[in-house]
């Protein structure tokens, strides 16, 4: 049996580092300079795949994906049909996320930025604050990020409301589900968090519409953006419009259409935007290996493997 590291756009060496301290009985293969014969290969570790190679696996029993999103596996248009693909579901990477979201969330309702500004032009503004329960964070998705982030929240005070595909009983979270229920979801919502997977339905879900459906009641008079999902979710014009016609207040954006982050993007010098470069929650490699590990163990021993992909879905 034979795993292989496809990763062209991580440093594989950490990962097989990892696996190689875990697993030492595993024979590890590299694309593209370490492939060996192909037929020993059982599993991939994947991300961004290029074409025809998962494909040229004659005995490949499982993908894996190295994060939480399998949307970089799933453009894969030669992916096998047959081959199920796992992706994370890790409480380190979870707790990550949840960290991000909650940091996020705080600065925008406590007006670090302000402060920061005011530091900075030695100005002592005691302005006036509001309580958590004053605002209602609305989050898209519900799966294991969305829910963790939305409890966090609800114990911090804030009012929670969330919306996933399918109907959710969280405690402390006012649950919306389905296209029917959006705009109830949200009209209720002053700071939005997306923590949706990236597929067909939900590309350029942030955009002018949704922006303007968003509450104007909250006590900043208009709505905040947090976008930790993924950047094809967005559309970077409507938002960047939004932001400087006032329809947004300020936004968090963890992730963009294009990544990196383009030099010359107006996003990097905006005021009322904070940038960080997709690292809401980062995989950390011996936490992630030894989730995946366990899963091929799993695999070896007979039992099903967790957290597969429903391709239909694209999640
Ligand atoms: P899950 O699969 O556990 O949850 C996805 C949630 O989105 C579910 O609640 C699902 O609904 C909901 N959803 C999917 N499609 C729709 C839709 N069309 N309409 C309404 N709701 C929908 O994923 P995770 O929580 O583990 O991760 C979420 C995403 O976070 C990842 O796919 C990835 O894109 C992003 N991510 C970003 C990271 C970063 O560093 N920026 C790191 C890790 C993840 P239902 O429950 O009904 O199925
Ligand atoms: C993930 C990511 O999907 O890091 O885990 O974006």
């Amino acid at each position: 049996m034979a795993l292989l590291y496809l990763i062209p756009t991580w440093p594989s060496d950490i990962w097989t580092t990892c696996m190689r301290q875990q697993a030492p009985d595993i024979d590890i293969r590299v694309w593209p300079d370490q492939m060996g014969p192909l037929a020993d290969i059982e599993y991939a570790v994947a991300w961004l795949p290029p074409a025809n190679v998962l494909r040229s696996l004659p005995r490949l029993k499982v993908i894996f994906s190295l994060g939480a999103g399998v949307d970089a596996i799933l453009k894969d248009p030669t992916l096998p049909d047959n081959v199920p693909i796992a992706r994370v579901n890790d409480p380190d990477l979870t707790m990550r996320m949840t960290e991000y979201v909650v940091l996020q969330v705080l600065m925008h309702h406590r007006q670090q930025r302000r402060l920061d500004e005011n530091q900075r032009n030695r100005l002592w503004d005691s302005f006036p604050t509001h309580a958590a329960s004053a605002l209602t964070v609305g989050i898209m998705g519900l799966g294991v990020m969305g829910t963790d982030s939305a409890s966090k929240l609800a114990l911090l005070g804030f009012k929670v409301v969330g919306w996933s595909r399918s109907p959710k009983t969280i405690p402390g979270v006012e649950c919306f589900a389905g296209a029917p229920e959006f705009d109830s979801f949200l009209e209720r919502t002053d700071i939005l968090v997306c923590l949706l997977p990236h597929t067909p339905e939900t590309t350029g879900i942030i955009n002018r519409e949704t922006i303007a459906k968003l509450s104007r009641k909250g006590p900043f008079g208009a709505p905040i953006l947090i976008n930790a999902g993924r950047g094809k979710q967005q559309v970077e014009k409507d938002i960047l419009a939004a932001l400087d016609s006032g329809a947004l207040h300020s936004a968090s954006l963890d992730v963009f259409e294009t990544e990196p982050l383009a030099q010359d993007s107006p996003f990097w010098g905006h005021p009322k935007v904070t940038v960080t470069p997709h690292v809401a929650a980062d995989s950390d490699p011996a936490t992630i290996t030894a989730y995946v590990l366990g899963q091929i163990r799993r695999h070896q021993a007979g039992l099903p493997v967790e957290n597969l992909v429903d391709r239909g879905r694209g999640y």
